[in-house]
């Protein structure tokens, strides 16, 4: 067999991040490369984060801190280690004004002497609860400028996610895969940790129109809401002539939704009778998976409205997630639809 040819025209995510502020400035944007720079920073977290959890058995980062954090979860040592490389790496960037983690109750609002224009929303280490186990748990972001003519508030961030400019997701897993998207689709990048670089290796992602998969947890089919069942119904035991969907489910939202946006299908976590609003935080887990998903040519639902279009009240509330395939997610939308009629 001959043997692998190396690329000589690598493609890494350092280059096309350069590319988006050349082509800003291509075409007259007030391009200052403070979004080049911020990507750049958030670039080197996904690395450092990735070694950290590489390594987390060998150096005995698993397990909990001791410590419970603003969810009331107890947290695990990579979470607070994921959290403060994330909060130091963007100050530190002089790119931001306001961090929002689910690790931390309250926004910060950096101080004047780092502050930038940018908003960075993020969850630093989404599905923790697997890392004992070493399914893939991942870093997820969004990112707004902040309003014109303001200094970085809170009220920067509570605002639909339709005004982010960017958002994407690290996954740590057999490698490390960052999803990344500034408005004009979706490419994914996978870590040379010999080069340190992130290679483009996904180039302008597209979810199929219709999958074969669907991402539930079913163990709180008890809870579930009546077209959520009739939904669920419909893919199981389909119309003569059709097959059932296959069910994945991985518990990590970050390796669910990687899933749907190359293989199709739908990924749901609902509002049912336990969880009034869903599980699923607005902020920094619905809002960057919508964007990327609307991105990617897929529809993203609370079942009944665009997420994209909510306007966040709190920094840490939740929504119902419904997101895939477009033609999936529009089957699913038809029950919400005939249920709302059928009152
Ligand atoms: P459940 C992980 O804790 C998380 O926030 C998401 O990553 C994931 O999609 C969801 O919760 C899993 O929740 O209730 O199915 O364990």
């Amino acid at each position: 067999m001959s043997e692998e040819i190396p690329s000589t025209d690598l493609i890494t995510l350092t280059r096309i991040v350069a590319h988006v502020l050349h082509d800003q400035l291509r075409l007259g944007a007030a391009a200052t490369g403070d979004l080049t720079l911020l990507l750049t920073a958030i670039q080197v977290t996904s690395k450092f984060i990735a070694t950290n959890v590489r390594k987390a058995r060998l150096i005995n980062l698993v397990g909990l801190a001791g410590e419970t954090n603003v969810q009331g979860e107890e947290q695990k040592k990579l979470d607070v280690l994921s959290n403060d490389i994330m909060v130091n790496a963007l100050r530190a960037s002089g790119k931001t004004a306001v961090l929002v983690s689910e690790e931390l109750e309250e926004a910060i609002v950096i101080e004047d002497k780092y502050k930038g224009t940018y908003c960075v929303v993020f969850d630093p280490l989404d599905g923790s609860s697997n890392i004992d186990a070493g399914v893939n748990i991942g870093t997820i972001f969004g990112i707004y400028k902040v309003r014109p003519g303001s200094k970085g508030t809170v009220e920067d961030v509570l605002r639909p996610g339709s005004e982010m400019v960017a958002a994407g997701y690290t996954m740590y897993g057999s490698s490390a895969n960052l999803v990344l998207s500034t408005g004009s689709g979706v490419n994914g990048y996978t870590l040379d940790a010999a080069l340190g670089e992130f290679i483009l290796t996904h180039p302008n992602i597209k979810i199929p129109p219709r999958g074969k998969i669907y991402s539930f947890n079913e163990g709180n089919s008890m809870y579930f809401n009546p077209p959520v069942h009739a939904y669920l119904k419909s893919i199981k035991y389909p119309a003569s002539g059709k097959s059932p969907y296959s069910a994945r489910y991985i518990g990590s939202m970050v390796a669910d939704v990687h899933r749907t946006l190359l293989y199709g299908g739908i990924f749901g976590y609902p509002d049912d009778k336990k969880s009034k609003s869903g599980k699923l935080r607005l902020l920094y887990e619905a809002f960057p998976m919508a964007f990327l998903t609307e991105q990617a040519g897929g529809i993203a639902t609370t079942g009944t409205k665009r997420i994209l279009d909510i306007m966040p009240q709190s920094i840490h509330e939740r929504c119902p997630v419904f997101l895939g395939s477009k033609e999936d997610v529009q089957d699913l939308m038809r029950f919400y639809s005939e249920a709302s009629t059928a009152i």
